[in-house]
């Protein structure tokens, strides 16, 4: 079966560009974002499968080897979370899913810097690696994608995970794609869906698609195109591994029950939050920060929003491998609003940013008096914002 889109597509010269400077590079190193999620780990795999198409050798470089089913595959990869960077130069490095440098560590930054050439593909629209970024953030017509000149960062925000571009981009070379990489993508594509509420999972835990998905008839098409070309028992193996929920152990699922009984809220009701302290047994029992503790955090505080009509955001206090963190949800898009406003009021050095629906912050230190400290301001700060 074809797969076709309407959402914008690779303009042939960009596709023919791209996989020419492929073609003409020593060795291409490929490299995925800090924190690697599904996304940038199937984009960089499905690069990795063309360039052996193209008699090309490659390698992956990742800080995360838990993503879908590659420990299977892990030839030509270097693990971050073990291993440190190559001493030698690079030759050609492509980033895929991110093309500005605050989502890779300073020696990934001089390792990209020290590229004879260096290319990306990427859905953000915060690039600041190169200057010459062609940037889309919304669907072109046909004239106008077909008009536009190649160049070596291709970064369209309008699509809804990287995934989706790598897809578009063997559209357009009309290459045949093996079930293998249709499956990594279409495991790409549902992780970025699901982060940004395109796709929830229900009481059973299988994914359903939100209004949100349903009102952006592009996204939805491309997602359904290629969910129909993935064998049920691999759909199935795929979201299995996605839904860390689905998987919990009885320490975990403690965990997650806790989360529910700590949760304590501002005297104006709007603002609720759980503080596990950096020194928190259960926390560091479990692993700490990983897929599956971030996995129940994340569901909670979207069901806290859900079933609670009065509480506006909520939040997560923790500790992760950098210092103590907050991550934040919020429904009435208050996110950035209140971390304005606790830096003018209380907290000027407050490092936290994100989307309006959702994001996060962090302080740099294992100090418990200190981290709590810190979050305890945020709280304060919660009180008077919500008034
Ligand atoms: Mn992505």
């Amino acid at each position: 079966m074809n797969i076709s889109f309407s959402a914008n597509p690779i303009n042939k010269s960009q596709a023919l560009y791209l996989q020419k400077k492929l073609s003409k590079a020593n060795f291409v190193d490929i490299i995925c974002h800090n924190s690697s999620d599904e996304d940038t780990v199937a984009c960089a795999r499905a690069l990795k499968w063309l360039l052996i198409k193209l008699n090309k050798e490659s390698r992956i470089i990742t800080d995360n080897i838990d993503t879908f089913e590659l420990k299977k595959d892990s030839k030509g990869l270097i693990d971050l979370s073990k291993e440190s960077l190559p001493t030698t130069k690079p030759d050609t490095v492509v980033c895929v899913d991110f093309s500005s440098f605050t989502r890779v560590k300073e020696d990934v930054k001089k390792y990209i810097n020290s590229a004879k050439t260096i290319l990306c593909i990427d859905h953000h629209c915060d690039g600041d690696i190169s200057d010459n970024i062609r940037e889309i953030n919304n669907c072109l017509t046909p004239e106008e994608i077909e008009n536009l000149s190649p160049v070596d960062f291709y970064v369209d925000s309008s699509a809804k995970s990287c995934s989706s571009i790598v897809l578009k981009l063997f559209q357009t070379l009309k290459i045949n794609i093996p079930n293998k990489i249709k499956e990594l993508l279409f495991c790409g594509m549902t992780d970025d869906l699901r982060k940004n509420e395109y796709l929830k999972y229900n009481e059973t835990l299988t994914p359903v698609l939100t209004e949100k998905m349903m009102n952006d008839k592009i996204t939805l098409n491309i997602y359904k195109e290629l969910e129909n070309e993935i064998l049920p028992k691999r759909k199935n193996d795929i979201i299995k591994h996605l839904n860390v929920l689905a998987s919990l152990n009885q320490d975990e699922k403690k965990f997650q029950e806790r989360l529910f009984k700590d949760m304590k809220t501002t005297k104006n009701g709007k603002f609720a939050y759980v503080i596990i302290p950096p020194n928190d047994e259960q926390w560091h029992k479990l692993g700490g920060d990983n897929a599956k503790t971030s996995g129940i955090m994340g569901n909670f505080r979207t069901t806290v929003l859900d079933k609670n009509k009065y509480i506006d955001s909520i939040a997560v206090f923790y500790q992760d491998k950098n210092g103590y963190r907050i991550s934040i949800h919020s429904k009435n898009n208050n996110v950035i609003n209140l971390f304005n406003h606790i830096k003018e009021t209380l907290n000027p050095d407050l490092q936290a940013g994100g989307h309006e629906d959702r994001g996060g912050g962090t302080i740099l230190s294992f100090d418990q008096d200190v981290c709590i400290d810190w979050a305890k301001k945020i709280i304060a700060g919660a009180e008077t914002f919500f008034l």
